[in-house]
């Protein structure tokens, strides 16, 4: 097959210098940062869906994206033809995962039997194509949310059938997931939630989310799939409200229905914006809970309050998602999944290429900004040693459980009023600066 790019070549590095658009300015896959090579810190993985199947429409027009390999047609053929474009994408980018849902991947057939069969056959090729270039699965995933009877919700749906739909195409793609050796598998909201309380039984729908969940666990463990299961929290879009609306919420639900040992969370960054929480906050609750996992890694627009999903390219931010992975000790099976798209006006092949070479450089900042600013350990030091009252004295003691209200009003009467010190924020945010 002829190259779908062939003006472009493989883009390597070329450090700070370079005015090349078509290189690496700090990506170096094999620099050792911190004892391990760049690449294996950060797991960059390309999405299939924006990547390959994104015809770049608005509400208000239609799609502009170029993609001259692309027939538009629903046939297989046209599918193989993408996944090899699509491989040879990462082969030039140098991209070691990818992500997929089963639909990006094989079209719908006219039944779920055929849909079925369409998904094998595309799962052949994608074998064929990860052996040939030495790429991975990061993870797998169904779509159940593009088609009609999905309006409603899928495991959320108020229909039975609609849930057994689900459950089957959420089988096949664990099957394909694990036949690829994915890492992992997510459950992204997609429908689960409501538009109106009116006509939502939402205690119900929720013990039917979990249930579907269970008995995914449950495949896994027939099937003898090793992958790790993630959720991924949205606050809104499709939906007025998402079940799995931040991390908090989907740690509560996990807790609730007894799934924390199975899940961890995938953290996409415009989600948190559209939870009016900073990506900051929601990798530090889930880490707090042990269930950090994966990150989506992208950005949503300042002053848009919709899913963006633009290329991340801010370095604050970029440190702060990585400071978290390095705290928590890297990665194990997530990644960095760059589940953004080129903006509707970049619509030419290679503007896909800048928006990811874009994306894994200012990762790469991240990277190694974080582990410096963990190697001056300032900050560190400055957190610690602002909890040090708790270390020993009337602090260990609360912390241990040694005392209650009684021994404490006794302490604080036999005390002068505390004193306490300033949290020197602008001193930290300089202090960061100094790094950036
Ligand atoms: C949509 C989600 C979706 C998931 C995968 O907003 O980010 O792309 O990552 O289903
Ligand atoms: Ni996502
Ligand atoms: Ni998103």
């Amino acid at each position: 097959m002829s190259e779908a790019f062939p003006n472009i070549p493989r883009i390597s590095y070329e450090g700070v210098d370079s005015r090349n658009p078509l290189a690496f300015k700090h990506y170096r896959p094999d620099e050792v940062v911190g004892g391990k090579p760049m690449k294996d810190h950060l797991r960059f993985a390309a999405a299939y869906w924006h990547t390959m199947r994104n015809e770049l429409t608005d509400p208000f027009g239609v799609g502009t994206s170029l993609k001259p390999w692309d027939d538009r047609s629903n046939s297989l053929d046209n599918a193989r033809r993408r996944a090899e474009v699509f491989f040879e994408f990462l082969d030039k980018l140098g991209l070691d995962f990818y992500c997929f849902h089963d639909r990006d991947v094989a079209p719908e057939g006219a039944t779920l039997a055929e849909s079925n069969r369409n998904l094998e056959a595309l799962v052949e090729t994608l074998q064929t194509l990860q052996d040939q270039l030495g790429k991975q699965l990061l993870w797998g995933t169904a779509c159940l949310f593009a088609h009609p009877r999905y309006m409603h919700g899928a495991a959320t749906s108020c229909d039975a059938d609609v849930f057994a739909y689900a459950a089957s195409q959420v089988k096949s793609a664990m099957d394909a997931t694990r036949a690829l050796n994915g890492e992992g598998y997510v459950f992204w909201g997609g429908r689960e939630g409501y538009t109106t309380l009116l006509n939502t039984d939402v205690k119900r729908e929720l013990d039917h989310l979990a249930a579907l969940l269970h008995m995914a666990v449950d495949y896994a463990r027939e099937i003898g799939f090793k992958g790790q299961f993630f959720i991924e929290p949205k606050p809104k879009e499709p939906t007025a409200h998402q079940y799995d609306s931040d991390a908090a919420a989907c740690l509560n639900f996990l807790r609730q229905y007894d799934l924390l040992d199975h899940f961890q969370l995938n953290l996409e960054t415009n989600h948190a914006t559209l939870a009016q929480h900073s990506m900051w906050h929601e990798m530090t609750v889930a880490a707090g809970a042990s269930a950090l996992g994966s990150v989506d890694a992208n950005t949503g627009h300042p002053h848009l309050g919709w899913d963006t999903d633009q290329f991340p390219t801010d370095i604050y931010l970029t440190t702060q998602i990585m400071l978290e992975i390095l705290r928590m000790g890297g990665f194990t099976k997530g990644g960095l999944n760059f589940d953004a798209k080129v903006r509707r006006e970049s619509f030419e092949p290679v503007d896909l290429f800048h928006a990811h070479i874009g994306g894994m450089d200012a990762f790469a900042r991240g990277l190694k900004t974080a582990h410096a600013i963990i190697e001056d350990g300032r900050l560190d030091d400055f957190v610690k040693n602002r909890y040090s009252s708790w270390d020993s004295g009337i602090g260990a003691e609360i912390e241990n459980g040694e005392v209650g209200f009684a021994q404490l009003e006794a302490y604080s009467l036999s005390h002068a009023e505390p004193t306490v010190e300033s949290g020197r924020q602008e001193m930290l945010e300089n202090l960061i600066n100094e790094f950036i």
